[in-house]
């Protein structure tokens, strides 16, 4: 073990190739995700280039006892990427290339810095499609989307990040090279670690290497926007186009989250008629007769009044157009600081749930500005807390994290989950007996004592 002063004159001597940086910029920039409620304080920031980099760097980190945090986009909003306590920081910004495309197992090879986006549209040249998407693909890497099993606006359709890793090469704690599945359709020798590292925010080992499966190219898609009457409403409109077309998103935003993405991005309004919460959904409508049956649902919901009016794409533009008012929120509300919840119980508890929570939002934060938005349709909902300008960041996260038990136990009474997609991080941190027994969270630490026995894996996260 070696004094936090020393890690870098440690790093400089065992490991003299590695790009180290203690630039302050790089420090500040490279030590922090998204949330805003803790100050980045890294060590150095270090760019690995190879396998072998990682490897080296990991033992050594092992030997002298250097707590590393994995850095991939930085786009996480759970404080799973934020070194906080002069760690060092690997950026995987140096492990950027596709390795391999094999079109007969339909699968990519990249090296986890490979950004979301550039893995889309790699698919897409080879007339190929990667299905996981989110409003931050265009900056999110692909090893933090597995350490973090993302989600985003597709799940319904297409299940999550956990879905489409067909194999992952992982640098473990001990500083050893685990190849987990190898691209394997079936493979029944035993546990299978690739699902242990997927979801476990850094904690076990780092991700050096991922192969992804790819799908076959949708049918083209119609995108509509509904104003819909309430959270019960919500839900029928749900079931009537779920029962009639395939979807493939079903989303939801409150009337003030509207408010806030139009005047973050200067959008126009989208129709008329104000209502409490709109409905985003997409569905497949590779013929003209699906269209004809999304617009029989649509005057279905008119006659039911759960929708009061609706807007429906003509064309990629306008989906896309449409799909602003949903994806631009997150970034839209940035600067009133947020407090971010990301909830998820089963699809058919959400109406009940929903209003628990509004029950509760209502009581507690009467001043506070509170925006529902998110996937509804697998369950996933995202509640942020405005900062009144009034308040410093501190004085706010305490105000909301009093209510956090409550919220936390009322998710739990409906056997959900405080994070359905961001992660615990250090934020959910102290909160994650809510989602998980003390048998599980004795066994998770178990684990961990296996993979990361000198706990230099991203230490403080998760457990
Ligand atoms: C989204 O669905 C992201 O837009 C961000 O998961 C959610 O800002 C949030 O709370
Ligand atoms: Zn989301």
């Amino acid at each position: 073990m070696v004094e936090k002063n020393q890690y870098i004159e440690v790093l400089k001597k065992h490991c003299p190739e590695l790009e180290i940086s203690l630039d302050s910029a790089v420090l500040e920039s490279h030590g922090s995700d998204w949330t805003r409620f803790r100050q980045p304080a890294p060590a150095a920031v270090v760019f690995p280039r190879s396998v072998d980099d990682v490897a080296g760097l990991v033992r050594v980190a092992a030997e002298h006892g250097i707590p590393l945090v994995p850095s991939g986009g930085r786009t996480g909003l759970s404080g799973g990427a934020v070194a906080d306590a002069g760690e060092v920081v690997i950026s995987f910004d140096r492990m950027r290339r596709i390795l391999d495309f094999n079109a007969v197992d339909r699968t990519l090879t990249v090296e986890p810095g490979v950004v979301t986006r550039a893995v889309q549209e790699y698919a897409r040249q080879q007339d190929l499609y990667y299905p996981i998407s989110f409003a931050s693909e265009g900056s999110s890497q692909i090893g933090g989307n597995i350490a973090t099993n993302a989600g985003g606006i597709r799940v319904l359709r297409y299940g999550l990040t956990r879905d489409w890793v067909a194999g992952l090469k992982v640098i473990d704690g001990r500083g050893e090279l685990l190849e987990c599945n190898a691209g394997l359709v079936k493979n029944a020798s035993g546990y299978d670690f690739r699902h242990l590292f997927i979801g476990s925010e850094g904690t076990l080992g780092l991700i050096v290497e991922a192969t992804l499966r790819l799908a076959a190219v949708p049918p083209p898609s119609r995108v509509m926007l509904l104003a819909v009457t309430g959270l019960e409403a919500m839900m029928e409109v749900f079931r009537c186009f779920n029962d009639a077309l395939t979807l493939t998103a079903f989303e939801f935003l409150s009337d003030a989250a509207l408010h806030y993405v139009r005047q973050g991005h200067d959008l126009p309004a989208p129709m008329d008629t104000t209502s409490p919460y709109y409905a985003l959904l997409e569905f497949e409508c590779g013929n003209d007769s699906l269209e004809e049956l999304g617009l029989q649902c649509f005057e279905k919901c008119l006659e039911d009044e759960t929708v009061i009016d609706g807007v429906m794409s003509q064309s990629e533009a306008q989906a896309a157009d449409l799909w602003r008012y949903r994806e631009g929120i997150s970034e839209a509300i940035t600067p009133f600081t947020p407090y971010k919840n990301d909830l998820s119980v089963r699809i058919s508890v959400v109406p009940a749930y929903l209003e628990g929570l509004d029950n509760l939002v209502k009581k507690h934060y009467p001043d506070f500005e509170v925006l529902w938005y998110g996937h509804i349709g697998d369950g996933n909902l995202h509640m942020n807390i405005l900062k009144p300008e009034s308040m410093t960041v501190e004085e706010f996260e305490a105000a909301c994290g009093q209510v956090n038990p409550e919220i936390f136990a009322l998710t739990n009474d409906y056997h959900g989950s405080i994070s359905a997609e961001h992660g615990i991080g250090l934020l959910k941190q102290s909160y994650l007996g809510y989602s998980r027994s003390k048998a599980d969270i004795e066994r998770m630490r178990a684990i961990k004592a296996v993979f990361d026995p000198h706990n230099i894996m991203n230490p403080g996260k998760l457990l």
